[in-house]
């Protein structure tokens, strides 16, 4: 009996996966990775080899496992095999520190780490800490390779059955966990169910990009950011299209490169990396051939129109920026082809609708800004554990982005700034309290502040204000202090500009007062 042909039973890994194999696209290459051409027939083999080894393993379910996984094939074989079979995969930043790792494991629970080598490496004398965790899965660089006491995700995989009937889950089944950067530092468990990345994919992909099985993706966003697992894995694999993968820094260069190479149509960026290819361009007077491309993709921050502008004059191509969030999974505000207004973030993406609102909850009429709701099938069940926040965050269907904009008369969306004290830097989140509370660890820093200022391209950049306790401020002291974060936390999250001030301006009861210190710079730029 086909269970799927009763209407309720629905996983996104027979979507994804099994359905495009069953619609004929099984010869087509599903992922260009180095010199691999990995076929869908192949692919669908290999997730069921991976459904296979974690339900050997026992996993069941409901089971949640962490993937900690560069952009390589085994992340995609991972996140389906284990949706397969009805468990829960968690991808999370390969960038974090060692105790954000033990963060997500024991924040989530989960049982299982995927893991590729070199992570593990560096994590692996903080395990007695992890204390829900029973198996370590390590992806080696080869399959020879021994990896100690722990699973060997090659080898088990490689010995397991190419066939595998999925989970019997719904579509309101738990699929996927990603995790979301709060200001207060701690990340959120964002919590996906079975039917999002359906939802986003007939939305957002089908009509704005307007995706098809001719399409090859190459996304700059790693994987494990909600951005780039729709770009660079559930976009084209729905479409039965192919995706390229790059395990590398998504750098100007390796971008390019990738691009002759591969001869995507469709490329997914952040701002930074827009610009840091424009300047690399006039830095070095190299050219490069970018015809293959039908559209680009800009998100994670507000696209500068001078980008956009010297991008179509260089390649004759749009960029169509838009809005996403973690916990709406993909972009719900788009500029579309063909019809870009350089500096919004476009109009509402058809399946979503969208409305902005005063303190008081009443919607604004156009030109006047507030705060940013939207409402669609895609947006998350919720944070994990977090009740008072879910409150305030998913309110009946419509959730609260955190984001001030405003809509012109003719439906286009500006974007104004964050609600709270997050800072967006290369698309990333950073949390100004966490850098705050690494500089004061060190032992001559007395308070810290940290606020976004913007750099000539109107991008945002940590700048840190420091109270040193008695040491007279010097451009060694700055120098040390980037170097004393670097080290401590995500390398993306250090202060680019330090000053050194007397004093903090605080509310009576001692809280910083962030917003006094973005008067002070506006006051200063404005001098
Ligand atoms: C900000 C933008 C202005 C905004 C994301 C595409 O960025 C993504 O998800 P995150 O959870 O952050 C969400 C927040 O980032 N933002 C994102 N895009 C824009 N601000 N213009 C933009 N174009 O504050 C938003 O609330 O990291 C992006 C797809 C999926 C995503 N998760």
């Amino acid at each position: 009996m086909d269970l799927r042909g009763l209407g309720l039973l629905y996983n996104a890994a027979v979507r994804f996966i099994d359905e495009s194999v069953e619609k004929g696209f099984g010869d087509k290459i599903a992922i260009c990775y180095r010199d691999e051409l990995i076929h869908y027939n192949e692919l669908q083999e290999k997730v069921n080899q991976t459904g296979n080894m974690l339900r050997e393993l026992g996993y069941k379910l409901e089971d949640r496992l962490l993937m900690v996984c560069h952009d390589t094939p085994e992340f995609i074989y991972s996140f389906f095999g284990a949706i397969k079979i009805g468990a829960v995969p968690i991808p999370v930043n390969t960038m974090m520190k060692p105790s954000d790792y033990e963060y997500f494991l024991n924040n989530s629970r989960a049982k299982g780490l995927i893991i590729h080598e070199d992570i593990w490496e560096k994590i692996e004398v903080y395990k007695e800490r992890f204390c829900f965790l029973k198996d370590i899965i390590i992806i080696p660089d080869s399959e020879s390779e021994q990896s100690g006491t722990h699973l060997n995700f090659l080898q088990l995989m490689n010995r397991a059955s190419k066939k595998l009937d999925a989970a019997m889950t719904n579509k309101d089944d738990q699929a996927f966990w990603l995790f979301s950067s709060g200001s207060t530092g701690n990340p959120k468990g964002v919590i996906h169910l079975q039917h999002d990345m359906e939802y986003a994919f007939s939305t957002y992909a089908k009509k704005i990009l307007h995706i098809s099985e001719e399409d090859r993706c190459l996304s700059a966003s790693k994987l494990f950011f909600a951005y780039g697992l729709g770009g660079g894995m559930y976009f084209p694999l729905g479409a039965g299209a192919s995706t390229v993968l790059v395990k590398e820094r998504a750098t100007p260069e390796a971008m390019f490169q990738a691009i002759e190479t591969y001869k995507p149509t469709i490329f997914f960026g952040v701002p930074t990396l827009y610009g840091a290819m424009i300047d690399y361009v006039s830095r070095t007077g190299k050219q490069f051939d970018l015809s293959s491309l039908r559209v680009c993709v800009s998100a994670g921050e507000a696209l500068p129109k001078a980008f956009y502008r010297k991008w179509k004059e260089m390649y004759n191509v749009d960029i169509l920026d838009g809005i996403g969030s973690t916990e709406a999974l993909h972009i719900f505000l788009s500029n579309r082809i063909g019809d870009v207004k350089a500096g919004s973030s476009g109009k509402v993406v058809p399946g979503y609708e969208a409305k902005i609102v005063d303190e008081m909850g009443r919607e604004l009429p156009p030109n006047e800004m507030g705060d940013l709701l939207i409402r669609g099938d895609s947006i998350a069940h919720g944070y994990w554990n977090l009740h008072e926040q879910n409150k305030k965050k998913f309110v009946g269907e419509w959730l609260h982005t955190g984001d001030k904009y405003y809509k012109d008369e003719e439906g286009y969306f500006w974007y104004c700034g964050r609600s709270d004290d997050m800072l967006k830097v290369g698309g990333i989140w950073v949390s100004p309290v966490e850098v705050e509370n690494c500089l004061l660890q060190h032992e001559n820093v007395l308070e810290a502040a940290v606020v976004s200022v913007q750099n000539e391209n109107n991008l945002v950049i940590p700048k840190a204000y420091v109270v040193l306790k008695d040491r007279t401020p010097s451009k060694e002291m700055e120098d040390e202090l980037k170097n004393f974060v670097k080290q401590q936390l995500a390398h993306y999250k250090y202060p680019r500009i330090i000053e050194f001030i007397d004093e903090l301006p605080k509310t009576a009861t001692g809280k910083i007062q962030r917003f006094k210190l973005r008067e002070l710079l506006k006051s200063n730029s404005a001098q």
